[in-house]
């Protein structure tokens, strides 16, 4: 079965003009032998770590990316997403963002899906 790790997350305004958040995600995955040759599908969902329960950001998977699996280790894997400012102002001040990658097996059907959490990376959108 699947498994990620190393779930690491970046956050950049390119814009003085807008308050469009482009958010980039990398990790690695590993792949069972019989995994190889594989098609996968890497999306991640946004969240904002709080106290007591966390808010999840986006209610559809972010970043959609397929790809096959072509080794039992892959390094470094991307998936991105903008997302306006105005959805990651949950709260007073800063927010505290992290993101669960996930993966899913397209072509083995009732596998679970692998997730990981990346570490909560400040920001003030
Ligand atoms: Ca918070
Ligand atoms: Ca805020």
């Amino acid at each position: 079965m699947a498994v990620i790790s190393n779930v690491r997350l970046s956050a950049s305004k390119p814009s003085n003009t807008s308050n469009l958040w482009k958010l980039e995600v990398l990790y690695d995955a590993s792949f069972g032998s019989g995994e190889v040759g594989d098609r996968f599908r890497g999306t991640f969902e946004v969240w904002e770590d709080d106290d007591f329960f966390d808010d999840q950001v986006t209610s559809t998977p972010q970043g959609p990316q397929d790809f096959v699996a072509t080794a039992t280790k892959m390094k470094d894997l991307k998936l991105k997403t903008t997302i306006d400012g105005d959805f990651l102002d949950t709260e007073l001040g800063a927010e505290e963002i992290y993101v669960i990658a996930r993966l899913k097996s397209l072509d083995s059907l009732g596998v679970p899906d692998a997730t990981a959490t990346s570490a909560v990376m400040p920001i003030a959108p």
